[in-house]
């Protein structure tokens, strides 16, 4: 896979168009070209513009670039998972749409990231459309395929790869593959074989005369659960039953079946065509349970079908298991896997942003992931992220405590391979309990209850939920919020590609309990990686370490926006929960 630098520059380039720029400020490590003084001057003349949304250039976007940007165009990416149907909506009816994510691919593309996930888009009766009842449309709800090709165009105009959801472990029960197969089957009297030749739709879904497992259903559509064999199963009952591992509107499809394969490439060629860079395959450890050669082939040969389309392809799978299990999967060399691990309330770097986990131990854990995942495929790039759609939100699992939020996310932007925010992360969005609804609340613009493009809440969602921290609007102005702090992590990295990329090794003596020296080595590029998961500052003397000795401080991030990193004598100041890149 080709690697190049197309876009130093990019994003301030993007953030002085629409919202008036961001400054650089001056850093006595940098030695700066006669280009980038070029490109910082041409910064401070757009500085005295003021934005079309009235906040002073001075407010909004506050200094982070310290570095000049450094972004590779390849499938290590800085990834947002949009909720579309919570995100903005366009036309004012309430529900987010697509023409509402491309009107804000700006403020995706001036945070630093230059990837989306986009959950289901396609056509389907529930509210969070992972139960499709066409692979090959937009949900009306959502706008048209015309509406999407927009949001492709300009999204790849602004450096942004999109993924979309692809849920094939099941359909929705109102697919018409399923329908006609239900119906066909009604004809068909137990015992005797199914004509696949008449009705090609009954080979998709696993049926059966009798259930196997606790998760099937009858036919009808009635729920009949386990091997009870309930005869009560209502008008147009068959002796048939089908399996419906999540849900009985959920059918299970058979990745058995070639003829299904024949749909799954034409799905494929027409979200290539559509310009689609990848697919978040939803659920494979579920495509067969408890079947992991199965569905990693299933994962790895529709893999190789889209990347015989498009070489750049790329797929990421969630495997929400445990880290062998996700190592595993890493044998259907495709390139990612969720890292399930590090996520999560109780998992390492929500823990390490709360204090919970020691710097030291993070660090082992990425060589760790670098040893698992690698074996299975030696050119993964991992995924990790704090929560999804399916989690309670960081504010929860951190009690809103902004710095501890913040210090998650820091750590995050220092991991390996691709990291996912979820949309509103960046503004410390909340949830309420374990009901899914209200994981997916609408996007928070302002802090105005009518904020232009705000969304109505998905149906069943609880009211009263209301999140500590300001919207976008708010945050944009602040340099304490989340949001910037989120953007200066981002610009860290985007400065420094070899933190996706790099190959990771512990510097042993310079790694003790909160405190963390890692090194990353990515072609001819060498960097370190110092960071501090106390509340404490915390001064590490790098003179003795041979690797690390001879480096200069590049960048660094820290909590507070004034916070400072120092490289004095050797000795390495860190701030309570900072970050520093040396090269
Ligand atoms: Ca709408
Ligand atoms: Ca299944």
């Amino acid at each position: 896979m080709k690697k190049r630098i197309v876009s130093i520059l990019l994003i301030s380039v993007l953030a002085v168009a629409s919202l008036g720029g961001c400054t650089s400020v001056n850093n006595p490590e940098s030695t700066k070209t006669g280009a980038e003084n070029e490109a910082d001057n041409n910064e401070a003349d757009d500085n005295e513009a003021v934005a079309e949304n009235g906040i002073s250039a001075e407010d909004a976007w506050l200094p982070v670039g310290q570095q000049e940007l450094n972004i590779i165009d390849d499938n290590y990416r800085n990834y947002y998972e949009i909720f579309v149907h919570s995100f903005y909506d366009s036309d004012g009816d309430g529900i987010g749409d697509l023409n509402g994510v491309t009107e804000k691919l700006d403020y995706v593309a001036e945070m630093g990231f230059n990837g989306i996930w986009l959950m289901p888009v396609f056509p389907s009766p529930t509210y969070h459309k992972y139960d499709a009842t066409d692979y090959m449309a937009v949900d009306e709800q959502y706008g048209t395929i015309e509406d999407f090709d927009r949001l492709m165009e300009k999204a790849h105009s602004l450096g942004i790869r999109v993924i979309i959801d692809l849920a094939i472990n099941h359909t929705s029960s109102q697919h018409p593959w399923f329908k006609e197969a239900c119906e066909y089957l009604r004809t068909v009297e137990a015992g005797s074989e199914p004509d696949y030749n008449e009705c090609p739709y009954a080979a998709y879904y696993h049926f059966a005369n009798e259930p196997t497992g606790n998760t099937w259903y009858h036919v009808n559509g009635t729920a009949v659960i386990g091997n009870s064999n309930n005869p009560e199963s209502g008008p147009g009952s068959t002796a048939w039953y089908y399996e419906g591992s999540f849900w009985d509107q959920m059918p299970d499809l058979d990745l058995s079946c070639e003829e299904l394969w024949t749909e799954l490439e034409k799905i494929a060629d027409f979200w290539i065509e559509h310009g689609v860079d990848g697919f978040r395959m939803d659920a494979p450890l579920h495509y067969e349970e408890n079947r992991t050669d199965f569905n990693t082939a299933v994962l790895g040969r529709f893999y190789e079908y889209c990347v015989s389309k498009n070489p750049d392809f790329y797929m990421v799978s969630e495997v929400w298991a445990a880290e062998g299990i996700i190592a595993d999967y890493y044998g259907s060399k495709t390139p990612s896997m969720f890292n399930f691990d590090a996520a999560q309330a109780e998992g390492k770097l929500i823990k390490a942003g709360n204090s919970k986990y020691k710097a030291a131990n993070l660090a082992e854990a990425f060589v760790l992931y670098q040893e698992d995942f690698s074996a299975g495929n030696p050119e993964y790039i991992d995924a990790p992220f704090l929560t999804n759609h399916d989690n309670p939100r960081v504010a929860n699992a951190l009690n809103n405590n902004p710095e501890a939020m913040k210090r998650a996310g820091g750590l995050l932007m220092i991991m390996g391979g691709s990291p996912f925010v979820y949309y509103g992360e960046e503004i410390g969005m909340c949830s309420s309990g374990t009901k899914d609804e209200n994981k997916r609340l609408p996007m928070i613009w302002s802090s105005e209850t009518e904020a232009e493009g705000t969304t109505r809440k998905p149906e069943g969602a609880d009211s009263g939920i209301v999140s500590k921290f300001a919207g976008v609007e708010e945050q944009i102005s602040d340099p304490e919020s989340i949001l910037n702090y989120y953007r200066r992590a981002l610009r860290l990295r985007n400065e420094n590609p070899e933190i996706a990329r790099g190959y990771v090794t512990v510097v042993p003596e310079l790694t003790a309990e909160n405190a963390a020296v890692i090194v990353k080595t990515w072609n001819e590029s060498r960097i370190a990686v110092a960071f501090n998961t106390s509340k404490e500052e915390i001064v590490i003397d790098v003179s003795g370490a041979e690797t690390v000795s001879k480096m200069e401080l590049y960048g660094y991030l820290t909590v507070e926006s004034t916070g400072k990193v120092t490289l004095e004598d050797g000795r390495l100041t860190l701030p309570a929960g900072a970050v520093a890149v040396l090269r």
